[in-house]
């Protein structure tokens, strides 16, 4: 596999940023977020791991070594009930926002920058094949308008036998790229149909961030290490261009909610922010009452009317 090009956060701007993801689809920038930021949101995350008896009792939880034969991922019920404690944490939700990394972003979308406010978390065991997160493009599961960005941070130093990311560089430029869907599996592009260039990868470290495209097809390295990986995504875009507004509410049944993530948070500063910012949204609210009226089976309609609930 090819190395990443890699740029340092000393010397970005914003012609050399867009540069790269025009060229390549996507850009690494080198020591963008501090240490300090990073190691909050891993402390803040292994404590619930630990808590939970996901990692080994003799070991500091920062080493992430998990507990003698345990392994969760989704859409394990054990999984996702922990997944959740991860995702209300405060800290977790400030990440995306941490300044450098707000700066990075103008430079690449302009400065009525949106963060979409549902990061990922990725709590990846090691030695299980069947979590490893296979090729595919951001825009099949987000929707909305394609120019969109995902920004990559791992948690930790995070080498590729770790399950760091790799990027097919040179995809954005193949449009909407076909996803297949095997049995129950989460839709991925068929590694003999996939157009791009060649496959880079690397490691990537705390405080690095790796930023695509919505159309960079992507996929995660195995995890063949002894430890877990731990990392974050979260997406970015002109607040101006359209936005599938699943991205901003909880459609499922699981009953998450933005008042039950909030609960323990210290600050408000960032409950509801996209509340203040006008949106356009594709579908629109008007299309999605519809929705909730007509579309089959009832379970449409029922995902569709928790959308219209929550955009009230
Ligand atoms: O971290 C992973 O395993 C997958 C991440 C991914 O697919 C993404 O950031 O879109």
């Amino acid at each position: 596999m090819k190395t990443f090009h890699e740029l340092h956060a000393a010397n970005i701007n914003p012609e050399a940023l867009r540069s790269e993801i025009d060229t390549k689809g996507y850009a690494l920038i080198r020591n963008l977020i501090p240490q300090d930021s990073i190691r909050s949101v891993l402390a803040d995350v292994t404590r619930i791991l630990s808590t939970e008896n996901w990692l080994s009792p003799t070991a500091d939880p920062l080493q992430r070594i998990p507990q003698h034969s345990v392994a969760y991922g989704d859409p394990d019920p054990v999984f996702k009930r922990v997944y959740q404690d991860v995702f209300n944490l405060e800290s977790f939700h400030a990440l995306p926002h941490q300044p450098a990394l707000q700066r990075a972003m103008k430079m690449i979308v302009g400065d009525q920058l949106l963060i979409h406010p549902k990061p990922i978390g990725r709590l990846i065991f090691p030695n299980c094949e069947h979590l490893v997160v296979h090729a595919h493009q951001d825009y099949e599961f987000m929707g909305g308008d394609s120019e969109f960005f995902t920004v990559w941070i791992p948690l930790h130093n995070c080498p590729t036998d770790m399950g760091a990311l790799r990027i097919l560089e040179g995809s954005h430029r193949y449009g909407i790229q076909h996803h297949q869907r095997e049995n129950l599996h989460v839709p991925e592009i068929p590694l003999d149909r996939v157009a791009g260039n060649d496959w880079v990868g690397g490691d990537l470290n705390a405080g690095d961030v790796l930023i695509f495209h919505s159309l960079t097809v992507h996929a995660a390295s195995p995890n063949i290490s002894q430890q877990m990986r731990l990392s974050l995504d979260c997406r970015f875009q002109d607040a101006r261009r359209v936005l599938n507004p699943s991205n901003l509410v909880f459609a499922g049944e699981s009953g998450k909610s933005w008042e039950k993530t909030y609960s323990g948070w210290k600050s408000d500063t960032l409950k509801f922010y996209w509340k203040n910012i006008p949106l356009t949204f594709n579908p629109s609210k008007a299309e999605i009452e519809h929705l909730a009226r007509t579309a089959e089976p009832p379970s449409k309609r029922a995902r569709y009317a928790r959308m219209v609930s929550q955009l009230a």
